[in-house]
């Protein structure tokens, strides 16, 4: 088995990550942790399971050995629509030995993403817990091409579970390299169509190392629990490759995260490690006069996905005597590449560079700006993805020369502090999901009273942005709350459930350059609609 592993040089920090010729993360993330020990240790914990680094490395190779008798083969890919469970790991770890890139995918997003998901990715196979049924095969037939193998996790004759129980536990790892594809995650973009960042086998040991040790200093005695799901980039991080890292326990909460699912679960599992998005950090606090979580073990709280308001920091500072770690990551990057640090926590900043990590804030001429002024901000790294799938010219505008455009505006002061001043281009940050005005527009003109929309990002009271619409409705037809109340039903009806616009106004026309686009901008009750901090 072991002649598969690699030799990561960790001891020569923070200059060099030496990876071998021949190398299979799923080695070195599951299987590792049998030789050195751990097999009886949980690694995963829901609120009616415990899984051991054991049943977890058996359960993987069962995974992997399925798959291949499927018919699967190296380089095809596998979409995951998979809830937060013990199946995730199986599925993602037992395809990745297998040399199958598995593809996690948003499980709120409707049939027709995923319809375009499956013809974009060209997936051989596909996964699903059966909560997401309906969507899910909704998408499969509104597909040009199904993908070959339709699987549910449980609960169906043909399942993952069926499956497992008559493969075999013991699967050598597929040869691959530390350069070679892994596993894609889906980004969207502002015209609404998402698009597939290609990661390597060696990005998630950077993000793991970089962020996860040398930042934020995970341990083997931690036990991690994340708010964010697994299929973003940032659960992902948190929650599966993080704790696999160091032989840690990861805490799985299979529902919406709020406080009726994750608070009990935060008070049976007891996590050392706490990640959330600034949503959730202003929501519980909200609900602070009601009931509290039980923090006591926690001994760092993280944020990412959206900027976190001075504001909310400072009052949960108050609330809970606990900092929250706030640091911008992306998909592209895999996770948080500018952080703050425990002991060093600015209300307002994303923190500095992470090892590892460069970071340049350009001008429209791509010229470097003078500290305190602002720029287009561009990271470098080794975990950026290699390409997007299929779309070479977003690759090539996005990635260039190794250096990845983030699409954020920052500024950096004078001790190397980033603060964030919004986006560039129109997409917004609901709960620290994406938000395309493009796709909300396009929702809201299908009501037969509209005749066109535009969507722009609004702060709330708590300084988080929501989506705002302005319509412009049929002749004959006039505004009222009623109709505003039926929209937002509307939208909330076929788009992703986040979605929905939470103010709409109705306008005799909208803002267009010469040439007909609309210009968002000037619909935005202040520069950038972002957060107001830093
Ligand atoms: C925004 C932030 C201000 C920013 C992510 C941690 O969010 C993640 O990935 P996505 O691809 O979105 C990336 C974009 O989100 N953003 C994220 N964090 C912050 N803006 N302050 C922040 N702290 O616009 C960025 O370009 O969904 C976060 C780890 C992994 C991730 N993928």
């Amino acid at each position: 088995m072991m002649s598969h592993t690699v030799e990561v040089d960790i001891s020569q920090q923070p200059s060099g990550l030496r990876f071998a010729a021949n190398f299979n993360a799923a080695v070195l993330f599951i299987d590792r942790h049998i030789s050195e020990g751990r097999g009886a240790k949980i690694a995963i914990q829901t609120c009616d399971t415990a899984i051991t680094y054991a049943e977890l490395a058996a359960n993987v190779n069962r995974c992997a050995a399925g798959l291949v008798r499927l018919g699967l083969e190296r380089g095809d890919r596998m979409l995951m629509i998979v809830k937060d469970c013990p199946a995730f790991f199986y599925l993602f770890w037992g395809a990745i030995k297998a040399g199958i890139v598995p593809v996690p995918l948003n499980t709120l997003l409707r049939s027709n993403s995923y319809a375009y998901m499956i013809d974009d990715s060209g997936a051989a196979a596909l996964v699903y817990s059966p909560e997401f049924a309906e969507e899910v095969l909704t998408g499969i037939a509104g597909a040009v091409r199904a993908p070959r193998t339709v699987l549910c996790t449980d609960g169906a004759e043909y399942s993952l579970a069926a499956l497992l129980a008559v493969s075999d536990p013991e699967f050598e790892a597929v040869p691959a390299t530390a350069d070679a594809d892994c596993f894609w995650l889906y980004s969207s973009g502002s015209t609404g169509q998402p698009k597939a960042a290609v990661h390597r086998h060696r990005d998630m040991v950077v993000t793991s190392q970089r962020f996860g040790v040398e930042t934020l200093g995970i341990r083997e005695d931690d036990v991690f629990y994340s708010e964010a799901k697994l299929f973003f980039a940032y659960g992902l991080g948190n929650n599966l490759t993080f704790p696999l890292w160091v032989g840690a326990t990861a805490v799985l909460n299979e529902h919406r995260p709020g406080p009726s699912t994750s608070f009990p679960l935060i008070k049976q599992c007891r996590p050392t490690l706490y990640f959330g998005v600034p949503t959730l950090y202003a929501a519980y606090l909200q609900h602070f006069t009601k009931e509290r979580p039980d923090l006591a073990t926690v001994r760092q709280c993280v944020s990412a996905g959206e900027a976190l308001p001075a504001e909310v920091l400072r009052r949960w500072y108050e609330e809970t005597g606990l900092w929250i770690m706030d640091g911008i990551g992306s998909t592209e990057a895999l996770h948080i590449f500018i952080s703050n640090t425990t002991g060093d926590i600015r209300p307002g900043s994303s923190g500095r560079i992470v090892p590892g990590y460069s970071a340049r804030i350009l001008d429209e001429c791509g010229a470097e700006v003078a500290d305190g002024e602002s720029g287009q901000l561009f990271i470098s790294g080794d975990s950026t993805a290699r390409c997007y799938w299929n779309n070479a010219e977003r690759t090539a505008t996005t990635m260039v020369d190794g250096w990845l455009n983030t699409g954020d505006t920052y500024r950096r002061d004078a001790q190397g502090y980033f603060y964030y001043c919004g986006r560039s281009d129109d997409m917004m940050k609901v709960g620290g999901i994406w938000c395309s005005p493009f796709e909300i527009e396009s929702k809201l003109v299908e009501h037969p009273e509209v005749v066109e929309a535009a969507v722009v990002g609004r702060v709330d009271q708590e300084d988080l942005v929501k989506p705002e619409a302005f319509v412009v409705l049929k002749e004959g037809h006039a505004g009222s709350t009623a109709l505003a109340a039926e929209l937002m039903e509307f939208c909330k009806d076929g788009l992703a459930p986040y979605k929905y616009p939470r103010w709409v106004n109705f306008v005799a026309e909208l803002p267009k350059t010469a040439t007909g686009k609309i210009q968002r901008f000037l619909l935005r009750p202040k520069a950038g609609g972002q957060p107001a901090n830093g």
